[in-house]
């Protein structure tokens, strides 16, 4: 092609933050080292049958002793933030009382570290490893998880609010109470829907609580928010069931948390689809006020969309890309059922669809407008390989990353205040429920060694990130 046939590169605002995303008990290992005690996750991936082969956190990437090395390829790579999470068990290892030195000690040392390479460390509180001890006190179910969380994101932002400018308080709140409760694929593993629903709102007061925390103990240029993984959900058909099945999952993995933290109340027809199973009496007077604290952007995590039909009573709920489990982790919507998507599937079996992403991002505009977004996840599993040569290609990630890009400029174009984007992951990690079999990162990493070996896609990803252009697609694999 002749320069003025090319297609031409996408140009991202200069201001546009561009990073690399993990969290702590998918890449840290030294699972006892240093006053750490078990989080459920611990306890999770040791009870047998739970985790793919067996796979603990015990020493994943070790990270917690390879950091160091971790923040020189973010350097070479050239990206300017890192979206890390705190371990809650390493830091305040009972989940109450006063907290560890040397827990603190370590992401001190890597804020430290980050910013002497201009890397913009922001920290997530809860990447889902709740300490044990509030689990056996009930876990988030139970109201005293709430206050116990504020306490720790006080105690973390104290020590760390001189280094950390940006928080993120719950990571994907949904997996947390409805994996974790409900379907029971994620820690702690248990099959309650009211269980659930009781979870899903103490998570939001937990938000809220923990806002007002970090703003108490940060200085006033804090970035403070949360991270949603909001469902893209679709009608498979422009049937009423399937309209109404689509507004249903809806209100159970968005609006359940959207509406309180960012609206100030539940949504009607949420409390009316739940009706059967509980009257919400939970919900204290107060709360929706505590829940609802000024943020300064909505973390969105993006992957796949959800396609999902009504009124076939008694089908699978365990094809929804969240994982196999005989319970669903849709509390009364059992006559819901998913669909895949049309198109090409990652090594999740999940569906690449970027225009989902604009949709996403197009819709969240309209309902918030205001709102400041970060992408603070997206990305692709593939089965990537060591070739006799010692490289990892993965060709099939670059054109994950440039179409869902390609997306995120597209709303950026039409309007939407999209500040940032973090590729899921830096490094390939414990995948949760699939353990090491599924690897997300733009650096591969050898089990057992540890040796890091970055793909073809952290290169494709530093040149974007450095220069802030995204090649088109027929330059996408270079
Ligand atoms: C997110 N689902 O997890 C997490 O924030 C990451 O820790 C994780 O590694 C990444 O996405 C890739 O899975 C999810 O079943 C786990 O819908 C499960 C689901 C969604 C997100």
């Amino acid at each position: 092609l002749s320069p003025s046939e090319a297609p031409a590169a996408l140009s991202f605002p200069p201001s546009f933050t561009w990073g690399t995303a993990t969290a702590a008990y998918q890449i840290e290992g030294a699972a006892t080292l240093d006053g750490r005690t078990p989080s459920i996750w611990d306890t999770y991936s040791r009870t047998p049958g739970k985790v793919r082969n067996g796979d603990t956190g015990d020493t994943a990437t070790d990270h917690y002793h390879r950091w160091r090395e971790d923040v020189a390829i973010m350097a070479d790579l050239g990206v300017g933030a890192y979206r890390f999470s705190i371990a809650w068990p390493r830091v305040q290892p009972t989940g109450r009382g006063p907290s560890v030195q040397k827990g603190l000690d370590f992401y001190r040392k890597l804020a430290d570290e980050l910013l002497e390479k201009n890397i913009q460390p922001v920290a997530t509180l809860y990447h889902w490893d709740l300490p044990q001890e509030l689990e056996d006190a009930g876990g988030w179910p139970e109201r005293v998880t709430a206050e116990r969380f504020a306490e720790y994101a006080g105690l973390a932002a104290e020590a760390l609010g001189d280094r950390v400018r940006t928080w993120i308080t719950l990571n994907e709140p949904w997996c947390s109470a409805f994996l974790g409760y409900s379907s029971g694929v994620h820690a702690p593993g248990r099959t309650d829907p009211v269980a659930a629903l009781r979870a899903a709102h103490h998570l939001n007061l937990g938000h809220g609580k923990a806002v007002q925390a970090l703003r108490a103990n940060l200085p006033s240029d804090a970035q403070v928010s949360v991270t949603l993984n909001i469902h893209h959900v679709r009608p498979f058909t422009d049937d009423a069931q399937d309209v109404d099945a689509a507004r249903r999952i809806d209100a159970l993995a968005n609006r359940v948390f959207t509406g309180p933290m960012l609206q100030g109340a539940y949504p009607e027809d949420l409390l009316r689809d739940t009706a059967s199973l509980t009257d919400w009496s939970f919900v204290q007077d107060g709360d929706l006020k505590e829940i609802r604290q000024p943020l300064d952007f909505l973390g969105v995590n993006y992957y796949t969309p959800t396609l999902v039909s009504g009124g076939a009573s008694g089908t699978s709920h365990g094809s929804d890309g969240h994982g196999k489990s005989e319970h669903s982790p849709w509390p009364a919507a059992d006559d819901v059922t998913f669909h895949l998507p049309p198109g090409s599937t990652t090594a999740m079996g999940w569906a690449v669809d970027p225009t989902g992403l604009y949709d996403l991002l197009v819709r969240v505009k309209g309902d918030f407008p205001q709102m400041p977004l970060m992408i603070t996840e997206n990305g692709a599993a593939f089965d990537d390989y060591v070739d006799p040569e010692g490289n990892v290609n993965d060709p099939d990630r670059i054109d994950y990353l440039q179409g869902h890009l390609a997306a995120v400029h597209r709303a950026i174009e039409a309007g939407v205040d999209v500040r940032g984007y973090f590729l899921w992951s830096l490094l390939d990690n414990f995948e949760w429920g699939y353990g090491y079999s599924k690897r997300f990162g733009a650096v591969y990493v050898d089990y057992p060694t540890g040796k890091r070996i970055p793909k073809a896609s952290a290169r494709w990803y530093s040149a974007v990130a450095r220069t802030g252009l995204l090649p088109a697609p027929s330059a996408a694999k270079g």
